[in-house]
């Protein structure tokens, strides 16, 4: 049966997965860096001696800071320890392809001079433009930069939660026009930005302006040709987010995915458009907490399991990061940045430019697959007592050889057990990283 489409002026601005280069680039880059960066880290979850639990980014709000006294935390911002190609350099060893940063949270500060607020790092005694830095130190390690923006501003005093007098409705569209300005300024005045990430878009205010969010899409593309919007800018006609009421993506790629991860064997039909899940490294913290023992923080490991996880079913994984106040990472993430890296410095060609390899899930981890190519990537999480990695492969698919990525070319035993079920021998042993096995195949019956 067919749907009837419902006629949009606001829906989706086109269907299917964009093919061209910069999207290809996007969906190759496969890993990023997600940097959360802001007033928060100051204060870092701890007000008048009482340390807040929740999300640091949002301590204005859990502790009731009145806007004003939040606001003059600008006054503080002096991140004397920032130093955005040492950023960068700890990026690229980690085997990030692209960062996306905050250019303005919630709270509302800018991390770039803009001309349409003083609410800005121009006005903190640090003074010198954060983001031009960043572009330019990743863009030198060649790691694209992308923009979070959030749309929800807890500063300018025209944001409103929603739309109930006609006052509210022309003070919205006062502060639509400062945040399209806004984008517009980031878009010109940073070509090299490859993607924004929109953030705070879920309050009804914005939903009743879905024509905004397809205008705000629009512009960026036409300002910046090939630049990429994340599914969480978008509303449509009928304040449907994400999917317009005709069921079609808008916007790029999904965005829905954030300290979760689809179920690899059930959620397979996210392999059908772009999409990027989002992840903390403790429980719930975006921006910098002083007090990381709240919650627990992901090792390394558990971290780099989601990163194949997610190549495994055609989707990119922005990890995040909180750096102090003063501009520094803290231990643990400069410890899960070296550990991650120091894997995908081996075996980083089983992520970047990998993609859903169309197999079924098996117990002992994920395939990993080249587009075009005749091999398979099997990332080993789960060794079995066994040693007996299970291979069922779909009809037409006969496994000629499989190798330890870095033996050198030591073939492992394929042991073909039944029509299109195979077992590779592994040595039984205790390993202390994921391993990988290159599974060569031909197509036959
Ligand atoms: C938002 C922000 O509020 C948060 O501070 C952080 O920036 C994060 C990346 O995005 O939080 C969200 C957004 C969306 C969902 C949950 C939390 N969601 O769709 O489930």
């Amino acid at each position: 049966s067919t749907k009837r489409a419902i006629p949009l002026k606001y829906g989706a601005q086109y269907t299917g997965k964009r093919s061209d280069e910069a999207m290809n680039k996007w969906r190759s880059n496969r890993f990023g860096q997600f940097i959360h960066w802001g007033l928060y880290a100051i204060p870092g979850g701890v007000w008048n001696g009482k340390t807040y639990n929740y999300a640091a980014e949002f301590l204005k709000s859990s502790a009731h800071i009145p806007t004003p006294v939040w606001d003059s935390l600008m006054y503080q911002f002096n991140p004397v320890k920032f130093d955005a190609k040492a950023w960068a350099k700890m990026a690229k060893k980690m085997g990030v392809k692209y960062m996306t940063i905050t250019t303005k949270h919630h709270e509302g500060f800018c991390l770039w001079p803009s001309e349409y607020t003083n609410f800005t790092v121009a006005n903190s005694p640090y003074k010198k433009d954060i983001i031009k830095q960043l572009v330019e130190a990743y863009n030198a390690e060649g790691i694209d930069v992308n923009f979070y923006y959030s749309v929800l501003d807890w500063h300018h005093p025209d944001w409103r939660y929603d739309i109930k007098t006609p006052e509210d409705s022309v003070a919205m569209s006062r502060y639509l026009t400062f945040a399209y300005n806004q984008l517009k300024e980031l878009a010109t005045n940073y070509p090299t930005v490859k993607a924004f990430w929109f953030d705070g878009t879920w309050d009804n205010s914005v939903k009743l302006n879905g024509k905004w969010t397809y205008e705000v899409e629009k512009m960026l593309k036409e300002v910046r040709p090939g630049v990429i919007v994340n599914s969480r800018l978008r509303a449509d006609d009928y304040g449907k987010r994400h999917k317009d009421s005709n069921g079609q993506l808008m916007g790029d790629y999904e965005s829905g995915y954030e300290r979760r991860l689809p179920d690899p064997v059930t959620d397979l039909a996210v392999t059908k458009w772009d999409w990027e899940a989002c992840m903390t490294i403790p429980e719930n913290q975006w921006g910098y907490h002083k007090d990381w023992s709240i919650s627990h923080v992901k090792s390394p490991l558990e971290l780099l399991e989601m990163l194949v996880h997610t190549t495994s079913m055609g989707g990119n994984f922005l990890l995040n990061f909180g750096p102090s106040g003063e501009g520094t990472f803290r231990p643990q993430e400069l410890n899960i940045a070296n550990t991650i890296g120091a894997w995908m410095s081996k075996y980083g060609n089983v992520i970047w430019d990998c993609d859903y390899a169309g197999m079924k899930k098996e117990d002992w981890g994920y395939y990993t697959k080249k587009k075009g190519s005749n091999q398979l990537n099997m990332v080993v999480f789960n060794v079995p007592v066994s040693g007996l990695l299970r291979v069922n492969t779909p009809k037409g698919m006969i496994l000629e050889k499989a190798a330890f990525l870095d033996s050198k070319g030591v073939s492992l035993k394929v042991e073909e057990i039944a029509a299109n079920q195979y077992l590779i021998h592994i040595p039984v042993k205790q390993y202390t990283s994921p391993q990988v096995i290159q599974v060569d195949y031909r197509e036959g019956n």
